[in-house]
């Protein structure tokens, strides 16, 4: 029997993925969890097939050049693949496959969570029943922000901006979205499609950004689109942390230029801009927009899925390079 390919997997898979890895691959694996650095990324790559990362490794040009030439495909645990370099991975010859669509749901549903945190003050009333603070009922108590016939305007319509769009309208938002391209009527189901994104703000009780980083979108929601957002928005992101400009958004949710956001995502994670912690009108997530048991391991077989083409010399499932 051939020899099991051999991989390097930069951090820990969860249990059934690590079963199905363990059964193909001779992988080299994390086992408490720890980012590690290019150097040990460098070190422990010696003699692999191939690497499994995910968006906590900065996979970047300068790292691809150091890699062994053992190394033939780099597999990523995630849909974004923002932390990899694909010109340097091109340069190298190296395909790179990535996990679309299984997270779809799990991250369209957390940005629902999201936008009736936000709008229902979902943190301040959680912490007033938990620090007894909440004395009486009260017709004016903690009021929030209707969703119902609201107007959603979501920046980025791909396949979780879509998922995202199909909630709202079980909420009989009006659904309003900017993208590259305009999609197919049966696609858009009735949406307002804005070619021009600066116009997509205005319209927007609700913001949510579900756009892919790059140095197009990056601090792209700053202090003078926040601006051109409806007094009293909420801004929601499940996307990445880059797309904001972090001060920017604190600075209009201290001011009450916006209602509340809804955050999943962070520039610099885990390590985001201190004052968040202080604003009461933002509800925080620690980037679970995946985290569902049936989500991660759909992901991690995805990445396997790839991987096993890959070394049966089939053509990739989800081949960004
Ligand atoms: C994951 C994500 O949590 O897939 C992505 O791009 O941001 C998240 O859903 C992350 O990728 C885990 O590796």
């Amino acid at each position: 029997m051939a020899s099991k390919p051999k991989l390097l997997v930069t951090r820990r898979l969860p249990p059934a993925v690590t079963e199905r890895l363990n059964a193909t691959y001779d992988a080299v694996t994390n086992a408490d969890d720890h980012i590690m650095s290019p150097d040990e990324v460098i070190e422990k790559a010696q003699g692999k097939d191939a690497l499994l990362v995910t968006p906590a490794d900065k996979v970047n040009a300068a790292l691809i050049e150091r890699l062994p030439a053992s190394v033939k495909m780099i597999a990523t645990f995630s849909v974004g693949y923002e932390h990899i370099d694909l010109e340097a991975a091109k340069k190298r010859g190296f395909p790179v496959s990535n996990t679309p669509d299984v997270l779809t749901d799990a991250t369209a549903d957390i940005t629902l969570l999201l936008m009736l945190g936000a709008a229902r003050r979902a943190y301040e009333g959680e912490r007033a029943v938990r620090e007894a603070s909440w004395k009486s009922w009260s017709t004016t108590y903690m009021l929030g922000v209707h969703m119902t016939g609201k107007r959603l305007g979501i920046f980025g319509m791909g396949r979780i901006g879509q998922a995202v769009a199909k909630r709202a309208r079980a909420f009989d938002m009006e659904i309003h979205y900017s993208n590259r391209r305009r999609l197919s009527a049966d696609l858009e189901q009735g949406a307002t499609f804005h070619a021009d994104p600066e116009a997509l703000l205005g319209v927007s009780d609700f913001f949510s950004i579900n756009a892919p980083a790059s140095a197009e979108t990056f601090h792209w929601l700053n202090a003078a689109r926040i601006a051109k957002l409806p007094d009293g928005a909420i801004v929601i992101n499940t996307a990445r942390g880059t797309l904001v400009d972090d001060a920017a958004l604190i600075a209009a949710l201290q001011s009450g230029k916006l209602f509340s956001a809804g955050l999943d995502v962070f520039e610099n994670e885990p390590n985001l801009n201190p004052a968040y912690r202080e604003l009461p009108n933002v509800f925080l997530l620690p980037h679970l927009g995946s985290a569902t048991v049936d989500t991660r391991n759909a992901m991690g077989f995805k990445a396997l899925d790839n991987l096993d083409a890959f070394f049966a010399g089939k053509p990739l499932l989800d081949r960004v390079v």
